[in-house]
């Protein structure tokens, strides 16, 4: 290091600096409401959607729009060669009498639920900066009851890194506040017992009421077990662990919750 000058120590800092910082795989979701100008979750990256989770109130029968952007956050690599990234959005597939579609764009444009929903969206490349729109537009059952909900859950992966995803939550609550209110923006700190999963993606969502050891395990249809995903003490809190399916055929699958207090099942299926 003698032979070297203060000024190429200085520089070989700085160019490390900088490669630590280079950030090209950045998929940024963000949701908003239609009569709003900004969006939630602009500059947030997490696979929980916490402080990306905003709900409408609504009554049966009634139509709620939730407007996305899904940006590449990535960084330019250098004048004259910039960067693009082909970023997947994928959207859970609904619930039994709730009527969604989703458009590309936030105004007219094409239906493209069937995508969304089972394979994935993809934007096209996007350079550093670029965007592009999608809109949820979410029909309530006449029938629906009092503190129903629908959570439109949309999570954007890195289309060269698909580990790196990014994760907004609109959620649809009935019968409450007479007709579309102003909802509120909420994080999930939820601390009660729950499982969740989604049926065309492999993120499960649960809570614990206190700082437990976490056993998930994945089973077929037949009931053989195929995989455990985690077994690990975690925190009391929301939590989410992406199940990587991509090598399983498609088909019916058990997810199975174990904690030393509570056990839970779910069922997915995969399409893809
Ligand atoms: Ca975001
Ligand atoms: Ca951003």
């Amino acid at each position: 290091m003698r032979h070297l000058g203060k000024t190429a120590v200085f520089m070989l800092v700085a160019a490390i600096v900088a490669f630590g910082q280079y950030d090209k795989d950045k998929p940024d979701l963000m949701l908003k409401r239609p009569s709003e100008a900004t969006y939630l979750g602009d500059d947030k990256y997490n696979s929980t959607a916490i402080g990306q989770t905003m709900t409408q109130n609504a009554d049966a029968g009634d139509t709620v729009i939730y407007h996305f952007r899904v940006q590449n956050d990535g960084e330019a690599m250098e004048p004259g060669y910039p960067y693009s990234d082909d970023i997947k959005v994928k959207a859970n597939a609904g619930k039994d009498g709730w009527e969604v579609t989703y458009y590309n764009t936030i105004s007219g444009g094409s239906d493209i639920t069937d995508e969304i929903t089972k394979t994935g969206w993809t934007t096209g490349p996007l350079k550093a900066g670029a965007f592009k729109q999608i809109r949820a537009v979410v029909v309530i059952p006449d029938n629906a009851s009092e503190n129903d909900t629908f959570i439109v859950d949309m999570i954007a992966h890195s289309g060269n890194k698909p580990e790196i995803v990014d994760r907004v939550k609109g959620i649809v609550v009935v019968g409450k506040g007479g007709g579309p209110g102003p909802g509120t923006v909420e994080t999930d700190d939820r601390t009660a017992f729950y499982l969740e999963t989604t049926a065309s993606y492999s993120n499960i969502s649960f809570g614990l009421p206190s700082s437990e050891n976490v056993c998930i395990n994945i089973y077929d249809a037949t009931g053989r077990i195929i995989e455990q995903v985690l077994n690990e003490k975690l925190s009391a809190g929301a939590h989410t662990v992406t199940w990587n399916s991509a090598n399983l055929p498609n088909g019916l699958y058990f997810v199975r919750l174990l904690t030393p207090t509570h056990t839970a099942t779910s069922t997915v299926v995969l399409v893809k």
